[in-house]
């Protein structure tokens, strides 16, 4: 039975994968708090209940769900409200392969090859980026992408009718590009770009960008503490501690 309570999200709010459940979240206006933890800081609970040391995780009541797309699907098979996926099972196998392509690739490209090099090796690790590792994403990786998802995208409006978690998963990546200095050239792919402008501007995204930036504003141990003053939906719980570990998995 879903629970009435807010549910509980654990993970940061520039974590591309979190924004895309907090966005589904708003969409389908449920009730929520966060603990906005960069994962490498999760404790021995965190660990827990996210195997893989990674956010987002979900917490409904006695449910843990972990994987932004396995708790995506949860919130539309347990909500009502705005559906997250088309209804037709053939939109819907599409919707979860675009889904499954920019958690994997564009996430390989943007988090990894990007903001991770960029901002993460800094802030967590005191180390410098991999600035080769950054040029082949820009020169190769991502050309590569756009030139597909220049394919795939629409022209005007949503990829199914209604926004849905196959825009968000897209577009979300390229805000942390944005974060990292990428911008997709509107010259070269004019309909990406025009895309994920338009995914990033819609209301619910725009909401969760001013969160994003006073988090980006604040370092990582007065974080709880800005948000909390700026009025942010904080869980009171944080699975956070204050010595990061390397994760689980390399990518
Ligand atoms: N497939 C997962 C990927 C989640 C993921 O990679 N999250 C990143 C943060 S943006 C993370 O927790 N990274 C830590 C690590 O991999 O060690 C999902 O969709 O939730």
């Amino acid at each position: 039975m879903p629970n009435d309570a807010p549910l509980t999200v654990i993970g940061s709010f520039v974590s591309p994968y979190v924004r895309k459940v907090l966005a589904a979240l708003e969409l389908k206006n449920i009730a929520y708090r966060v603990d906005p933890i960069t994962p490498f800081f999760g404790n021995d609970e965190f660990q827990r209940l996210s195997p893989l040391r990674r956010i987002p995780v979900l917490i409904d009541g006695d449910t843990v769900v972990n994987d932004s797309s396995i708790i995506c699907a949860y919130l539309d098979e347990t909500r009502g409200g705005h559906a997250l996926y088309p209804g037709d099972a053939a939109a819907r196998a599409r919707a979860r392969w675009i889904e499954e392509y920019a958690d994997s690739r564009l996430g390989e490209l943007t988090v990894w090859g990007l903001f991770y090099q960029r901002f993460v090796r800094r802030m967590v690790w005191d180390e410098p980026a991999d600035e080769e590792r950054v040029r082949d994403t820009i020169e190769n990786g991502l050309p590569h992408a756009l030139d597909h998802l220049e394919t795939i995208l629409p022209s005007e409006g949503w990829i199914f009718g209604e926004i849905g978690v196959a825009d968000i998963a897209v577009a979300t990546f390229f805000q942390n590009a944005a974060y990292a200095g990428y911008s997709i050239d509107p010259e070269r792919w004019p309909v990406s770009a025009a895309f994920v402008s338009r995914v990033l501007g819609h209301p619910v995204i725009q909401k969760l960008g001013a969160w994003e930036a006073i988090q980006l504003s604040a370092t990582i141990s007065g974080r709880r503490q800005a948000l909390i003053g700026a009025g942010a939906p904080l869980s009171e719980t944080t699975w956070a501690e204050r010595t990061p570990r390397r994760g689980v998995m390399t990518l």
